[in-house]
């Protein structure tokens, strides 16, 4: 087909590819979630539906892009790991980077109803992203920890400051009492002041969302592989927890992954 005189535009599209061999981690997050939580009248400090509705989107994420080995989110934030061989897109920066915030954005809107039924959406939500490399297994082990370390900080801080506030201080007031507190500070005002024991708060508030997916099945030799025909777990070179399964599947889990034991059961998630 003849090509119109229009068609030199597309020069200016220049490729965009991330370089090969590296991890790459998109980070989503809430735009303007600050006015959002509270236009949707969001419990303070954590609002059990709304992170379980983050958590459906990341989940769907992950059931659409078969690349994305692990997700981390708190707040209104979430955070892709795509390992480090694929191809996916092409590794085409923008695509990738585009199509894992729509997919959540749109699964965000999509599954709302169905976990905050009795707040109607007010406004479309939007989330911003960025696409981060990382070159090796200490630097996406030091991201994800820095993620969870995020969370505690300010789940520990955003406690006591609600805490304070919903017993009559003012948000001024709140500010100045928790300005320069350690954490053992806030873990005692809760406790003494409170009757709070902060290690009792629910793990999803505490360490956030992890959503891993188990390590692929490997196909049989038949190249016709399902979950009935599998090998024993013992012939897979990579140790998988076996409640986990061996089928790819994604699992959410409210636990430390800054500490060895989370990567070591799954290995294969850096490989
Ligand atoms: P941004 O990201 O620069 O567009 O601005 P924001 O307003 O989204 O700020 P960000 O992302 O630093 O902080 C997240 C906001 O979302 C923060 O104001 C608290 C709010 N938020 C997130 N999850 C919850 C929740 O479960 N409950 C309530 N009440 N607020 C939440
Ligand atoms: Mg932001
Ligand atoms: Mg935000
Ligand atoms: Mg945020
Ligand atoms: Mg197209």
């Amino acid at each position: 087909m003849a090509k119109s005189r229009f068609e030199y535009v597309r020069n200016f599209e220049l490729p965009d590819p991330l370089i090969p061999n590296t991890y790459i981690v998109v980070r989503i997050d809430g735009r303007g979630f600050h006015k959002f939580s509270d236009a949707h009248g969001f419990t303070k400090p954590n609002d059990v539906p709304a992170l379980d509705l983050m958590n459906r989107a990341a989940r769907a994420v992950m059931d659409d892009l078969s690349d994305v080995v692990l997700a981390f989110g708190e707040s209104d934030e979430f955070s892709f790991l795509i390992r480090r061989s694929s191809n996916l897109y092409n590794r085409r920066r923008s695509k990738i980077n585009s199509t894992v915030c729509s997919l959540f954005t749109s699964a965000y809107v999509f599954y709302w109803s169905q976990y905050l039924p009795d707040r109607p959406l007010k406004y479309p939500p939007t989330f911003d992203s960025r696409v981060v490399l990382y070159p090796s297994e200490r630097e996406v082990r030091d991201y994800f920890s820095w993620r969870q370390a995020d969370t505690h900080i300010n789940n520990l801080y955003n406690t006591c400051f609600w805490a304070l506030v919903q017993s009559g201080m003012s948000t001024t007031d709140t500010n100045k009492a928790l300005q320069g507190t350690d954490s053992k500070a806030k873990n005692e005002m809760l406790f003494s002041q409170f009757g709070i024991n902060y290690n009792n708060l629910s793990p999803m508030f505490r360490k956030g969302s992890t959503l891993v997916r188990s390590a692929p099945a490997e196909p049989s030799s038949s190249g016709a592989g399902s979950a009935t025909d599998m090998p024993e777990a013992s012939t897979f070179a990579v140790p998988v927890r076996p409640f986990e399964g061996l089928t790819g599947e994604v699992v959410i889990l409210h636990e430390d992954i800054i500490g060895d034991p989370f990567w070591l059961d799954r290995t294969w998630l850096l490989a």
